[in-house]
């Protein structure tokens, strides 16, 4: 049976129509900024991948909202998706290995696959006290990424932690918190978001193995297709700013008419992410959406900036 057959009998065995599975690529391919003509080229990289990257998948300091967002809530069988086109080698919540065992695993597709594995990064590292804040098996956190980042062909920070340092770098940060570009003195892609949307992330590697490359970035290394925008500028409440017509407090009759939450702390204008369009779990809502400021959690040190959150700036 040929490649791609067996991919849409696999799906369909989960429950997931081709029908699906094209309207699935068809927003991953809008999102990412391509003309339709795409989407059969981007239904392929799933249903027939030529070429499947070896992933290390590392965590550091962080909650793993990052891993939740991606592998389980968006579409129930997003996880499928990404399992497909990843050859994942290490990754701490969803492999079976355990222990000594795990840590060897890690070690050895390092050096087998030298060059040419993506490391996938959540969480932030400690660098104070020779980073002794932050140990996974022993290791400090800043060990293991000195001894794997440098051997990946690519570095992908997922969520604002690992890009910039998140709730962790807040002050006072006693352990010496920093996103791993920070910490390690490199350049890595940032999908900033706490948590990112999971199409942000989809949209970056499927970019990779489409096109062969890493997406174009912005000046702090965020794949412009989901970050060239900020939150107020495709915000729907917009109108609302344009004409004065603010909420003051939650609750009331101008929260219940849609108002713009500017002066109940809204960082929209300041945000650059691409929440209104991608929206989160399966396009059902994001925080606007659901009446909640934007607390421009994809930016860097968004915690000391933008807090007290709900007040205006
Ligand atoms: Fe950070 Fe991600 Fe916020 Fe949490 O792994 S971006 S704390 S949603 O989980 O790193
Ligand atoms: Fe801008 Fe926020 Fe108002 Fe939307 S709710 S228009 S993002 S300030
Ligand atoms: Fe974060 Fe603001 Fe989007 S808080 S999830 S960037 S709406």
């Amino acid at each position: 049976m040929d490649q791609e057959q067996a991919f849409y009998d696999r799906i369909k065995s989960k429950g997931v129509s081709r029908r699906d599975f094209m309207k699935f690529c068809t927003a991953l391919t809008a999102t990412m900024g391509l003309s339709s003509s795409f989407v059969p080229k981007v239904a392929k990289v799933f249903a027939a991948p030529a070429q499947r990257p070896t992933v290390v998948w590392l965590h550091f300091a962080e909650c793993t909202g990052c891993t939740e967002s991606t592998l389980r809530s968006m579409y129930p069988w997003i996880d499928e998706l990404v399992l497909e086109v990843l050859d994942i080698a290490y990754h701490e919540t969803i492999m079976a290995a355990a222990g000594h065992q795990a840590e060897e695993q890690l070690m050895q597709t390092v050096v087998k696959h030298e060059g040419k594995f993506l490391c996938v990064i959540e969480g932030s590292i400690a660098t104070k006290f020779d980073g002794g804040y932050g140990k996974v098996g022993g290791r400090t956190f800043l060990e293991i990424a000195q001894e794997v980042c440098p051997k990946a062909a690519g570095v992908i920070c997922i969520g604002s932690c690992s890009s910039f340092g998140g709730p962790q770098a807040a002050a006072p940060n006693p352990g010496g918190y920093k996103g791993v570009g920070d910490a390690l003195g490199i350049q890595t892609v940032r999908i900033s978001g706490c948590p990112p949307n999971p199409v942000s992330f989809v949209g970056t590697v499927v970019n990779y193995l489409l096109l062969g490359k890493l997406p174009e970035l912005d000046s702090l290394g965020r794949p412009l297709f989901a970050y060239g925008k900020t939150i107020h500028d495709q915000c729907p409440r917009r109108a609302h700013f344009e004409n004065d017509e603010f909420v003051e407090e939650f609750g009331s009759e101008e929260a219940a008419l849609g108002y713009c939450l500017y002066k109940v702390g809204c960082r929209g204008p300041e945000t650059y992410n691409n929440c209104p369009v991608a929206k989160f779990n399966d396009g059902t809502s994001w925080p606007v959406e659901a009446g909640h400021p934007c607390i421009g959690c994809s930016e860097p040190n968004f915690w000391d900036n933008f807090t007290p959150f709900y007040e205006e700036l």
